[in-house]
């Protein structure tokens, strides 16, 4: 019964898809529009569909690795995330960049596959058309939006966004997801008739060029988080081993308009009042060493091994509750949008979260936050501030 309800859907929406169209007037019959204009024969439903099904899975990982990375950083008050496995953001920040870049191929054949239909004619032939159409548009624009906004991200190119990059692409990641959701539902009849014919050999052998050329893409730029691939990072704009102290920068000290200052205190305050502890203070409190990685949400990471004293011993120290309390941590950057970070009670409370003052055993280079920096565990690299000078505990 399904199956044959099924079978009269697609064979009804073959027929409104393939029917011979009207003609465009002659005036018009030129260039796209004229006959013949897209002579490639690879073009089909059953291609376009298994284009479809690839960038489908691609986008979904994208969209709920990205979900993810916004939550942590903008938690609402139902948003828990743990500071255990250490390494977890690291994964599915890696896992958003690597899905995000693989859709680059993906997209481009899947929107040459299927762009002959721009110049369908009459444009719109119904209402249900029309809607459809604009439906497919937001998707086409939201789409591109999406990978040339990431990619110029983490190239650090801002000249081409006058807008913040991270609320754009967070506010057009919904707009995408719900135009595919339309379409998804507009097309799964023709698409499940198409996927259950076989591929023929010419296009069996476009997928496998698709497949890999985003392979490839992977490959090159999977190094910035995976070292052992450092070596084949090409295409990456970061290598996890090339920086200062062997870490890689996004802000250095320069930029943030630091200098460095001689009569430096970190000034702690909490429900014992306020302190200030200079470097030998800070010295002079139990030392820990972790080993974490820094990784950015622009999906490169590092690893490294910290020395410093831990949060909670300075939460203890300013008279808070080591086990529940919320800190600010401040930096003296005077402006910049990562000046500032809370660190949750989960963060605070693991003995891995330290305010560190060495890397690899060495003082911290001014680039790296030297007095002091934030290094916790599973945290995105925006959350971890460097050059702290304030420390409030709640
Ligand atoms: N005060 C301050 N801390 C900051 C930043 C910043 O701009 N200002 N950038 C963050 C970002 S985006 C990352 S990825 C990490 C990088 O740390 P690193 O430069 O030591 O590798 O620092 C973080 N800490
Ligand atoms: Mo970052």
């Amino acid at each position: 019964m399904v199956r044959d309800a099924d079978r009269t859907l697609t064979r009804r929406l073959r027929d409104r898809w393939q029917a011979p169209l009207p003609e465009p007037p002659a005036a018009l019959r030129r260039g796209p529009f004229r006959e013949g204009a897209f002579p490639s024969r690879l073009r089909s439903a059953g291609l376009t569909s298994r284009l479809g099904v690839a960038l489908g899975v691609a986008f979904a990982v994208c969209f709920v690795t990205g979900l993810l990375s916004h939550l942590i950083q903008h938690p609402p008050g139902w948003f828990w995330w743990p500071s255990r496995p250490v390494g977890l953001y690291r994964v599915t920040q890696g896992v958003h960049v690597a899905t995000g870049l693989a859709c680059v191929p993906l997209l481009g054949v899947k929107l040459w596959s299927v762009y002959p239909r721009l110049f369908a004619w009459p444009p719109i032939r119904s209402i249900a058309h029309g809607a459809e159409r604009v439906a497919v548009a937001a998707l086409v624009a939201a789409a591109l939006f999406q990978v040339l906004s990431g990619v110029l991200n983490i190239a650090h190119w801002y000249a081409p966004m006058p807008f913040f990059f991270t609320a754009g692409h967070y506010w057009v990641a919904w707009l995408a997801a719900g135009a595919l959701l339309i379409h998804v539902g507009v097309q799964l009849p023709v698409a499940r008739a198409a996927l259950r014919r076989p591929v023929e050999p010419a296009r069996r052998a476009l997928l496998t060029g698709v497949a890999a050329a985003a392979g490839l893409i992977t490959l090159t730029t999977i190094g910035q988080t995976v070292r052992p691939l450092s070596g084949l990072g090409l295409l990456a704009p970061r290598r996890p081993d090339i920086g200062p102290q062997g870490l890689p920068v996004n802000r250095t000290a320069a930029a943030a308009g630091i200098v460095t200052d001689p009569g430096y205190r970190l000034v702690l305050t909490g429900p014992a009042g306020e302190r200030s502890l200079d470097l030998a203070a800070l010295n002079a409190l139990p030392q820990h060493t972790a080993e974490l990685p820094i990784a950015c949400v622009e999906g490169w990471s590092a690893d490294a091994v910290w020395g410093g004293i831990r949060l909670r011993d300075l939460v203890t120290l300013a008279g808070g509750d080591p086990d529940r309390a919320t800190v600010l941590v401040e930096s003296s950057e005077r402006r910049g949008r990562y000046r500032a970070a809370t660190v949750p009670p989960e963060h605070v409370r693991d003995p891995l979260t330290l305010i560190a003052l060495r890397v690899g055993g060495r003082v911290l280079h001014p680039d790296h936050g030297y007095p002091a920096r934030l290094i916790a565990p599973n945290r995105p690299g925006v959350l971890q501030t460097k050059w702290v000078a304030r420390i409030s505990v709640r």
